[in-house]
C-alpha cells in the first residue's frame, strides 16, 4: 500500500507542489500539471476515464492559491479562480515525476522487458484448453509471449476455427488481405510463396503493409511426414549482435528504406506497396521491430546505384547470423499446436516438403495486434492479481 501524506506546500512561486510522504521520500508536481489533472466532475468524465477540461480552458502559467491535506491520504489545491481540486495520495504517488518512479509506471504499462534466446530456447508449452478457460493461463500465456516471444498452445482440435475461438479469447483478430484466417497449404496458382511446398528463409510476415500484424498464430491442422520442420530465431538478439559485431551493417540495415510489394486476390484485390526499414530502431538505437520478407522485398529499389551492393553485404551479415546453428532454433508442429509469437521480433521460416496430389500439410494462420493482446494482458492481470 502506499505511504500517507506527512506534509504539502506550495513551492516555486506557486508554480509547483511539493509531497513529503510519510517514508520521507518527497514528490513536486507542476501545477500546470495538476489544474490539467483536476479529476473533479466538472475537468474529468470519470465513466470515460477521459478529461473534459479543454486545453484552451487551461492556463498553462497558473499558480496555486492555497494547498491543504486533509488526513493523510488527499490534498486539496484551491485555483486563483477559486476552483477547487482534490488529489488522492494514491493517485499521486503513481504518477510522481521522479525518474524511478516514471521507469516503474512504464514497466507495469508496457512490460518492456525482454528475455533473448539462441538455439537453447526452451520452447513454453501450454495446453490451449487452459488458456481458453483459466485466467491466470490466459495471462501467463500473453506475460510470456511479451517477455520470451513465443509461446506454444498444445492439444487443440485439428480442424479450422480455433484461431477464431483464440480471436474472441483476446478480443478480435488482425483482418488482412489474406482473410480473416488463412490457409497455409500447396495451392495451384499459389499468391504467396507460402502456399507453395517450398522452403521458407527466416522471415516476418507482412512487412509490405505500414502496420505489420503484431502477433502471429500458426495452427497445425495436418503435418507432412518428411519436411515441414519450423525454425524461430530471435530478431532482437541478432540485431543486438550485429549491432556490436558489425555497427555498418547495423547502421545501413537501420536507416534503408527498402520497398515492399504484393500484388494479387485472396480476401479482395490487393495491389500493396510500403517501404520498411528491415531493422527499425528507437531513439537508443535498440530494435523495436523487423521488417523482412525477402520474397515480398519489391524489385524497385529506390536507393542511389553506389548504395546498391554495400546495402546487399549488409543484408548478408545479417541475414548469415539469423541462420547460423548458434541462433536458430528448430522444431516440428504436431496437429493440434499453435505457435503464437512476435511478429515484430521473432522470425520464422519452414523447411521444404514433398510436392504430391494430396493437401498432406495445412496450418490455419491468424493476426493479432499488440494493442489488442496488451490490452488483454492488462484485463487479465487486474483481475488475476485482483487489483483496483
Ligand atoms: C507463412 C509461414 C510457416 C509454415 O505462412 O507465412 O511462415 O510452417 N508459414 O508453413
Ligand atoms: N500469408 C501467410 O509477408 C507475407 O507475405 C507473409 C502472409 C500469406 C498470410 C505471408
Ligand atoms: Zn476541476
Ligand atoms: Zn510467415
Amino acid at each position: 500500500m502506499s505511504p500517507g501524506i506527512r506534509e504539502v506546500e506550495a513551492v516555486d512561486a506557486g508554480r509547483s507542489v511539493r509531497v513529503e510522504w510519510e517514508d520521507g521520500s518527497e514528490s513536486c508536481y507542476p501545477c500546470v500539471w495538476l489544474r490539467d489533472n483536476c479529476q473533479c466532475p466538472l475537468c474529468f468524465l470519470p465513466s470515460a476515464g477521459a478529461r473534459k477540461l479543454l486545453f484552451q480552458d487551461l492556463d498553462v502559467n497558473i499558480v496555486v492559491k492555497d494547498v491543504a491535506l486533509t488526513e493523510r491520504k488527499k490534498i486539496s489545491v484551491m485555483w486563483p479562480d477559486e476552483h477547487t481540486s482534490e488529489y488522492e495520495a494514491e493517485w499521486l504517488k503513481k504518477r510522481c515525476f521522479s525518474e524511478e518512479a516514471r521507469a516503474e509506471m512504464q514497466a507495469e504499462l508496457f512490460l518492456p522487458e525482454h528475455q533473448y534466446w539462441g538455439s537453447d530456447l526452451q520452447l513454453p508449452k501450454i495446453p490451449f484448453e487452459e488458456i481458453m478457460y483459466n485466467d491466470e493461463s490466459a495471462y501467463k500465456w500473453l506475460c510470456t509471449l511479451k517477455k520470451l516471444g513465443i509461446v506454444l498452445l498444445t492439444g487443440a482440435a485439428t480442424r479450422q476455427g480455433e484461431l477464431i475461438k483464440l480471436g474472441h479469447r483476446i478480443g478480435f483478430l488482425r483482418l488482412t488481405f489474406y482473410g480473416p484466417t488463412w490457409q497455409v497449404q500447396d495451392k495451384a496458382d499459389a499468391n504467396n510463396v507460402a502456399y507453395t511446398t517450398g522452403k521458407l528463409c527466416f522471415h516476418t510476415d507482412y512487412p509490405v503493409l505500414q502496420h505489420p500484424p503484431g502477433v502471429q498464430f500458426l495452427h497445425c491442422i495436418k503435418q507432412t511426414a518428411v519436411g515441414g520442420e519450423s525454425e524461430v530465431v530471435d530478431g532482437f538478439h541478432v540485431s543486438n549482435k550485429l549491432k556490436k559485431h558489425n555497427p555498418e551493417a547495423y547502421q545501413i540495415l537501420s536507416s534503408t528504406a527498402v520497398d515492399y510489394t504484393d500484388v494479387g486476390v485472396d480476401y479482395c484485390d490487393f495491389a500493396v506497396h510500403c517501404k520498411q526499414k528491415i531493422i527499425d530502431i528507437d531513439s537508443r538505437g535498440q530494435a523495436v521491430r523487423i521488417n523482412y520478407n525477402n520474397a515480398t522485398r519489391d524489385t524497385v529499389f529506390d536507393i542511389p546505384a553506389e548504395k546498391v551492393r554495400p546495402f546487399y553485404a549488409a543484408l548478408k551479415e545479417f541475414n548469415d547470423l539469423l541462420n547460423s546453428t548458434e541462433h536458430k532454433f528448430t522444431y516440428k508442429l504436431k496437429p493440434g499446436d499453435i505457435v503464437t509469437f512476435d511478429n515484430w521480433r521473432v522470425l520464422h521460416g519452414r523447411q521444404s516438403y514433398p510436392a504430391g496430389a494430396q493437401v498432406t500439410r495445412h496450418l490455419e494462420g491468424a493476426y493479432a495486434d499488440w494493442d489488442v493482446v496488451m490490452s488483454r494482458l492488462r484485463l487479465l492481470r487486474k483481475r488475476v492479481l485482483k487489483r483496483e
